[in-house]
């Protein structure tokens, strides 16, 4: 039978760690997002401008949606945080980018938990999935299906899973159960927003991007502007800074899934071994990565500006 309690049962065997139903419906956290546009926190994202009418909700990228099937998979392994490190020369990468591809990984699983609901349906229906792959608020949806509340550094947080974890959903036009939204737990800690190197938060769950670790070293195509490259450090591919910090990580749960794993190569990595490859063989580590987003070119430009930093804290 086909209903949110097995949809649930089945997206947990194949491997998501959570999963809630959200309503198609006009969320009030949705409109933030127009806000967010016109004070130009998305910087050079013109991809975001672009798409804001889908964004601004599902329904009008698929007209028949009743629901959003949000799924949420830890990737957190037992590595320590970058906050952590003693080296000067480690390069920093975000937890989320040491294994497999996740846009690979999850879109497949969500296919596969798709193909099973159109088997057990036993009726048409429409359809569709994401893995960051589509214009979907993705975290507001998260919250609305129950998976945690936005929190300060505007990142999902689940009380059990904390928020290393990445979002996959399913809009769909069945009218599935709805769950409760999550409650926000933040309080009255402010730790993200004091750690930030970069003061890219400027307010309770508001980033300017153009601000952020993980935009300057991964989105932003061209120089990092001067006044933040030696805030950068030395982070070479995103940034997790306001997520190490978090109390609601300190508990949070470490995957044995394989595909997490980090690969050796960015393993405690040192600035002057990654620089030392060539553009070849950095394409080639980049390969099935999350990272190959950046590009060999992206990758050389972010570690001659943490090797940069690096130098300057040793002279220092
Ligand atoms: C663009 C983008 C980025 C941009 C901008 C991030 C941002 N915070 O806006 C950059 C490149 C900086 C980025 C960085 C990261 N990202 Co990103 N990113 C996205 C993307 C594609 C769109 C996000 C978006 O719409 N931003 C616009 C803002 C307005 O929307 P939002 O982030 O959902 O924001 C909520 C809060 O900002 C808050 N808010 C906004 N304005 C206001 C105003 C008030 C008054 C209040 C109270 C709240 C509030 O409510 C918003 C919802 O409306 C999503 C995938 C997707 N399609 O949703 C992934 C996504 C958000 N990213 C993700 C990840 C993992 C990251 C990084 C951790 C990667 C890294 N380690 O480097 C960092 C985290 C940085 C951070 N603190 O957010 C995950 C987050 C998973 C989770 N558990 O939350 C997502 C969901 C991808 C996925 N499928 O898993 N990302
Ligand atoms: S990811 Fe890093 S730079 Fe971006 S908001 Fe969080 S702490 Fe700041």
């Amino acid at each position: 039978m086909l209903n949110a309690q097995t949809i649930k049962r089945k997206a947990h065997d194949l491997g998501f760690d959570a999963c809630g139903i959200a309503p198609a419906a006009d969320l009030p956290e949705l409109s933030f997002f127009g806000r967010w546009l016109d004070r130009g926190y998305a910087g050079e994202m013109g991809y975001l401008a672009r798409s804001a009418t889908r964004r601004a909700d599902v329904r009008n990228v698929m007209p028949s949606a009743r629901c959003v099937i949000v799924t949420a998979t830890n990737y957190n392994t037992d590595r320590p945080y970058s906050t952590e490190s003693q080296e000067r020369d480690q390069a920093h990468i975000a937890r989320y980018a040491w294994g497999d591809d996740y846009h690979d990984v999850l879109l497949e699983r969500l296919d596969r938990l798709l193909a099973w609901m159109r088997e057990v349906a036993g009726e048409p229906f429409e359809a569709r999935t994401y893995v960051d792959t589509g214009p979907v608020q993705e975290r507001v949806y998260a919250q609305h299906a129950g998976i945690g509340w936005i929190g300060k550094n505007s990142c999902v947080i689940s009380p059990t899973l904390g928020s290393w974890t990445l979002l996959g959903e399913i809009l769909c036009s069945l009218p599935l159960d709805i769950d409760q939204p999550a409650v926000d737990q933040c309080g009255t800690c402010m730790l993200c927003l004091e750690a930030c190197p970069t003061q890219a938060l400027v307010a309770p769950g508001v980033l300017d991007a153009t601000r952020c670790i993980s935009y300057l070293t991964i989105e932003l195509r061209g120089p990092i502007p001067a006044p933040l490259q030696s805030s950068i450090g030395t982070h070479v591919y995103g940034c997790d800074v306001c997520q190490e910090v978090c109390p609601w990580n300190t508990v949070a749960p470490v995957s044995s899934d394989p595909v997490w794993q980090p690969r050796p190569i960015w393993e405690r990595s040192k600035l002057t071994t990654l620089s030392s490859l060539s553009d070849q063989a950095l394409e080639e580590a980049l390969e099935g990565s999350a990272m190959s987003r950046a590009r060999a070119s992206g990758l050389r430009r972010n570690l001659l500006t943490a090797s940069r930093n690096a130098q300057k804290a040793c002279d220092g």
